[in-house]
C-alpha cells in the first residue's frame, strides 16, 4: 500500500532528480538572459547614449529622453540665436516611434528629432525678456506632463 508519506517521498526524489534540476537551470538561465538582455537594450539608449561633449562651435548641448529636456532651462540675450546641439537617447521602442519635440507657441519653436539621433538646431530667442515655456507635444501628455517641459529665458 502507497501511503500519503510515500508518495510524497517519490515526488520529492522526482524534483531533485538530475534531468529535472538541470531543465531547470536551462529555463533559469534562459529567462535571466532574455530579461537581462530587454534591460540592457532599454537602459543603452540611455547609459550609453552621447554625454554633453559637443563638436558644433558655439553650441549649447542639450538631451531629450522620457525623463524630460536636460538641461530644463536655456538662457539667451534679446534676439539671440540660440544654437543647439540636441540629441534624443530614446530608441524606437517608445512612445510616438521615439520622436521628441521642442515646442512653444510664444517663444515660436517647432523642432523635432528622431530616436536615437543628434541633430543642430537654431533658436532665435525673442525680443522681450522673461521665462518662455517650452514643452515637448510627442510624448507622455505632451504639454499636461509636468516632466516634459523647459523655460527659455531671456535676460537682458
Ligand atoms: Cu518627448
Amino acid at each position: 500500500m502507497t501511503t500519503r508519506a510515500t508518495r510524497r517521498n517519490q515526488q520529492r526524489a522526482q524534483r531533485r532528480s538530475p534531468a529535472n534540476s538541470r531543465l531547470r537551470a536551462v529555463v533559469f538561465a534562459v529567462v535571466a538572459f532574455l530579461i537581462i538582455g530587454a534591460g540592457a537594450y532599454l537602459a543603452g539608449s540611455v547609459f550609453l547614449g552621447q554625454r554633453g561633449g559637443t563638436s558644433v562651435p558655439g553650441a549649447m548641448t542639450m538631451r531629450i529622453s522620457m525623463a524630460g529636456f536636460d538641461p530644463k532651462v536655456m538662457t539667451a540675450k534679446p534676439g539671440q540665436t540660440l544654437t543647439i546641439d540636441w540629441w534624443n537617447t530614446d530608441g524606437a521602442v517608445h512612445l510616438e516611434g521615439g520622436v521628441h519635440t521642442m515646442v512653444s507657441d510664444t517663444a515660436n519653436i517647432h523642432e523635432s528629432v528622431a530616436a536615437e539621433s543628434r541633430k543642430t538646431i537654431t533658436i532665435a530667442a525673442p525680443m522681450k525678456p522673461g521665462d518662455y515655456d517650452f514643452w515637448c507635444d510627442s510624448c507622455c501628455g505632451g504639454k499636461e506632463n509636468d516632466q516634459m517641459h523647459g523655460t527659455l529665458r531671456v535676460e537682458s
